[in-house]
């Protein structure tokens, strides 16, 4: 059953505190959060520079070394790359793209010197590792930057083991090819037993400046979805539908100003995915010797782009989830989300090759490469599965057909007869017409006692053990994944133009494969990997129940590109303050139809997948669309860390600064 762990073995444990994110920051001017924002457009404006013409003549090939010991050098710099037959210039990291693996050793202190050539400021935030907040690398909440020409000594002590990343943390820099893996070798004997192994970064490439992307973005969300329903689709509706129902389902969607095929917000339109930083006609390849039992550390070092990985013919064991190690669990196929990392075990036993393909979650595209026992074969490249549509449980509608089920969605009404499921085809016929418009009004009577002006801040946690609003809390490992404590509210700060959706019946995201995965067991028979498929290999350290509980609302209006949390942007909120020391549960409520990729620095997130015992430690959770999904955090770091939606174009508003400190005091 575990081919590929040792269990039982008796391992000591790190303390436990995991890392940060975010961008840029001008260092004069303004106090420190709204010198954040200025830093940021500052600095975008910079790195739209043209580049300097020099690079664009001769081009080098791009080749990803790892480099180990405790001293590492690492120079930022362009270089110029070419993925699309036109000659662009990448922001790199010692000239690869992506940058050398860095090979770190637990229970070893590193010094990294960063020196940054770039006309502007830089930065590189640790992804994952848990350290001291000064060297966490995020401008603006951890550290200065690290200014034109200059170089920034990081230096901590390794407490943990595993597969991680890092990447700039400063404007769209990331985008640009700043970013590398990490691994760091236990300290003990590694209870996942490999012969070989390999990293499998995948990225999303574009030629376009991320900065006209993100304008393009702002004008338009839907520039770079061309997956928009044709003429044709429609008459494929009307045919299974019947005429009245497949208008209605039009008209609902075209009322809603959305678009089913809103998947993701930038596409294989714009976007070369790349795996090792090799184009998918090139095909990145590693080799291995039947028999050998290979683990592959799959990070997604995209900016905005989710991955479902499969290699056909082969099981993986998924043996670690963001570098923890977690119990093995056998799959085809699962998610990978921007900035998490999978570790999987896969057995090849004869000569032969496969394919290891990871499609953009909106099938816009696909990275892949060949795993095989000969550097002349090549394996089928199967093809894309369909492209899913948006349903009603992604809106937080609640899968349940009921007339009780609502959520709202600003200036229109929501008809919620009409289910429209790509993966289960429903029996519209059934379902009567009850058109509602919501009152927002109504809604803030579930939170009478809350005034924002009192709490110093729209943001606040919201105790609820002394509003007396809700029962007790569930239980540690449980929590609102299974039920208790879930009362979701919207708080004032929700109403307004920069939220054009509220999730009032969100589904819970845990047993979630995520949009597009949900039928593949069926159809396919492929066993998808869901969150509450993990346990940690190792026991729970901190075995407290939470103190209390923080529901956070992931935030938008998908045409103004605007995103929040709790429709507050990040320029206009306050800090969320946690005590030192207190173990407190985090409520997430995805009010948008995407999945958002939630990291926490500084902290792990402890995920409640049902076995208090086993808690599975991760630094980046998914909140699938109109989901929620709740998790564990001890505030064992002190200080100021950054907690964002990692798809890099939300970053800028759906963040907030945790602050830890003791009675107010950092
Ligand atoms: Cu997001």
């Amino acid at each position: 059953m575990f081919p590929t762990v040792k269990t039982g073995r008796k391992r000591r444990f790190y303390s436990q505190t995991p890392a940060i994110e975010s961008t840029d920051v001008l260092p004069e001017g303004g106090h420190a959060r709204r010198r954040f924002v200025l830093g940021a457009s500052s600095a975008l404006a910079l790195t739209a520079m043209p580049f300097p013409r020099s690079l664009l003549a001769a081009a080098a090939p791009t080749d990803t070394k790892t480099i180990s010991g405790n001293v590492f050098d690492l120079d930022i710099d362009y270089k110029q790359v070419n993925f699309t037959g036109r000659p662009r210039v990448a922001t790199t990291v010692n000239q690869g793209l992506p940058g050398p693996t860095l090979r770190w050793k637990e229970g070893e202190r590193v010094t990294l010197r960063v020196t940054n050539r770039l006309p502007h400021l830089s930065s590189i935030h640790w992804h994952g590792a848990i350290l001291p907040e000064d060297m966490d690398g995020v401008p603006g909440v951890s550290f200065a930057g690290i200014p034109a020409g200059e170089t920034f000594e990081y230096q901590f002590d390794v407490v943990q083991n595993g597969t991680y990343w890092y990447h700039s943390h400063s404007g769209f820099q990331e985008q640009t090819g700043l970013y590398g893996a990490i691994i760091i070798d236990p300290k003990e004997p590694d209870p996942v037993l490999y012969d070989r192994e390999y990293v499998v970064m995948l990225s999303d490439w574009t030629d376009e400046e991320p900065e006209n992307l993100y304008a393009k973005l702002k004008k338009a969300s839907h520039y770079y979805n061309f997956n928009e329903r044709t003429a044709g689709d429609l008459w494929q509706d009307v045919k299974e539908k019947g005429v009245v129902q497949a208008w209605k389902d039009r008209a609902m969607w075209n009322r809603m100003r959305m678009s089913q095929t809103d998947l993701a917000d930038v596409t294989g339109y714009t976007y070369t995915f790349l795996m090792n930083g090799v184009t998918p006609d090139e095909g990145w390849t590693g080799i291995f010797q039947p028999g050998e039992k290979v683990r592959l550390r799959f990070i997604n070092a995209a900016a905005m782009t989710l991955f479902d990985v499969r290699i056909p013919g082969l099981k993986m064991t998924v043996v670690a989830a963001d570098g923890q190690n977690v119990r093995p669990v056998p799959v085809d196929e699962f998610r990978v989300a921007v900035a998490e990392t999978y570790d999987v075990i896969v057995e090849p036993v004869e000569e032969a090759a496969f394919t290891v393909f990871a499609q953009a979650s909106d099938r816009s595209g696909y990275a892949r490469g060949t795993l095989t026992s000969d550097p002349g074969l090549e394996a089928a490249v199967p093809a894309m599965d369909p492209r899913p549509l948006l349903g009603h449980e992604d809106m937080g509608m609640g899968a349940d057909h009921g007339g009780h089920d609502m959520a709202e969605m600003d200036d229109m009404a929501v008809d919620h007869s009409q289910h429209v499921t790509a993966e289960q085809p429903m029996d519209h016929s059934q379902h009567v017409m009850n058109e509602q418009l919501m009152d927002h009004s109504q809604h803030m009577m579930n939170e009478p006692q809350f005034d924002h002006s009192q709490h110093g801040g729209a943001d606040r946690a919201i105790d609820h053990s002394q509003h007396g609003t809700t029962s007790s809390l569930g239980k540690a490992g449980f929590g609102s994944n299974f039920g208790a404590g879930n009362e979701i509210y919207h708080r004032e700060s929700e109403f307004g133009p920069g939220v054009d959706m509220r999730a009032d019946s969100p589904q819970n995201g845990l047993h979630d494969p995520g949009l597009g995965l949900r039928d593949h067991d069926r159809l396919y028979g492929r066993r998808v990997l869901t969150y509450a498929d993990l346990r940690n290999l190792y026991p729970t350290i901190d075995r407290r129940e939470p103190s209390r509980e923080i529901q956070l609302h992931l935030t938008g209006n998908m045409n103004r590109y605007m995103w929040s949390i709790n429709g507050i942007p990040f320029a206009d909120a306050q800090p969320l303050e946690l005590e030192f020391g207190e173990r407190v549960r985090v409520v997430l409520v995805n009010d948008t139809m995407m999945a958002h990729p939630i990291h926490l620095h500084g902290m792990w997130s402890e995920l409640e997948t049902g076995d208090p015992d086993y808690i599975p430690r991760k630094h980046t959770i998914i909140v699938q669309p109109g989901s929620t999904i709740s998790y564990l955090v001890t505030a064992d770091a002190m200080g100021r860390w950054a907690y964002h939606c990692h798809l890099l174009y939300h970053m800028p508003g759906m963040m907030r600064e945790v602050r830890v400190s003791r009675g107010g005091q950092s």
